[in-house]
C-alpha cells in the first residue's frame, strides 16, 4: 500500500514515520510513504503557500495552485493506481476504526495536510473524503494525517506482527481492552490477579472478557449498543448489569 503526504512540514511527518510499528512496516516494504514538501510546488520567489482570505477576516488560507500541482505530480507518478485523496479537517466526517479498515483496502491514499485557517474551498473538488480525528482544535493537518496513516497501516497484512491482534484491538471489537500485567507478581501490596497466574486458560479468557465488558460498561457504555458480542459476553454483560462482581 502506498501513501503520499503533502505538507509544509515534511520534517515533522518524516520523524514520526521513522519509528515504531509503521516505521518497521515501511522498512520492510509493506507500506510505502512519500512525503512531499508543498513549497516545492510553488512558482513565486517567496514560495508562498498561503494568502489573505477573500472577504477579509483573520488568518490566512492555503493557496489552491501549489496543492493542485502537487496532486497532478503525485497522480502522474502513481499512474493507474486506484487513488483516494483524503483531506484532514475539523469539518470532516469522524475518522473511525471501521474507516481505517476500509481505507486499508485501497492501493494508494493521498493525505493532504492543511495549516492556517485551512485550504481554499476549490481544493475540495479534488478531494474524495474529508475526515476529522476528533472534536478538539489542532493547529494543522499533519498530526491527523499521521493518525490516519497509523490506523490504516496497521490493517496492512504483516505490519502488525500478529494478524489476530489487529482484529482483537479494542475498537475493532467494539469493546475496551482488559487490564494487562507483567512481572513482578507482587509490587508492594499491589498483586497481579490470581487467575492470571493460574495457568487456567479458559478461566483467563473469561476473566478478560468480563473485565473488558465491565470497563466498557463503566467508561463507554454507548459502545455496547453496537459491539458484536458472543453468547458468553452477552451473559457476562447481563450479570454485570445486575451489579454482580
Ligand atoms: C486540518 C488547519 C487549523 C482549523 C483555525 C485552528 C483534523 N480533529 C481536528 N482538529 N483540528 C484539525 C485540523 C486543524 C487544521 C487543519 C485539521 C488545517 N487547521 C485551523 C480551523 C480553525 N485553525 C483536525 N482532522
Amino acid at each position: 500500500m502506498t501513501f503520499d503526504i503533502v505538507t509544509i512540514f515534511p520534517a515533522m511527518v518524516e520523524a514520526a514515520l521513522a519509528v515504531g510499528v509503521v516505521g518497521r512496516g515501511i522498512e520492510r516494504g509493506l507500506v510505502e510513504v512519500a512525503v512531499h514538501d508543498l513549497r516545492e510546488f510553488t512558482t513565486d520567489r517567496h514560495r508562498s503557500v498561503d494568502d489573505v482570505p477573500y472577504g477579509g477576516g483573520p488568518g490566512m488560507v492555503m493557496k489552491p495552485e501549489p496543492i493542485f500541482k502537487a496532486l497532478d505530480a503525485i497522480e502522474a507518478r502513481r499512474g493507474r493506481a486506484q487513488t483516494t485523496v483524503l483531506l484532514t479537517s475539523p469539518q470532516g466526517a469522524r475518522f473511525t476504526q471501521a474507516e481505517a479498515r476500509r481505507l486499508s483496502g485501497r492501493e494508494h491514499v493521498v493525505l493532504l495536510c492543511g495549516r492556517y485557517e485551512g485550504v481554499d474551498e476549490r481544493v475540495r473538488s479534488r478531494v474524495d473524503e474529508e475526515v476529522s480525528i476528533g472534536d478538539y482544535v489542532l493547529s494543522g493537518g499533519e498530526l491527523p494525517a499521521l493518525v490516519v496513516l497509523d490506523a490504516v497501516a496497521r490493517w496492512v497484512p504483516g505490519v502488525v506482527g500478529d494478524e489476530q491482534s489487529v482484529a482483537d484491538d479494542s475498537f475493532s471489537r467494539g469493546l475496551l481492552d482488559y487490564p494487562h500485567y507483567t512481572r513482578p507478581a507482587e509490587i508492594g501490596s499491589a498483586n497481579v490477579p490470581e487467575v492470571l497466574l493460574s495457568g487456567n486458560h479458559a478461566e483467563i479468557r473469561r476473566w478478560r472478557k468480563r473485565e473488558s465488558l465491565a470497563r466498557t460498561l463503566a467508561r463507554r457504555p454507548e459502545l455496547l449498543e453496537t459491539a458484536a458480542l458472543d453468547d458468553e459476553e452477552r451473559r457476562l454483560l447481563v450479570e454485570l448489569q445486575k451489579g454482580k462482581p
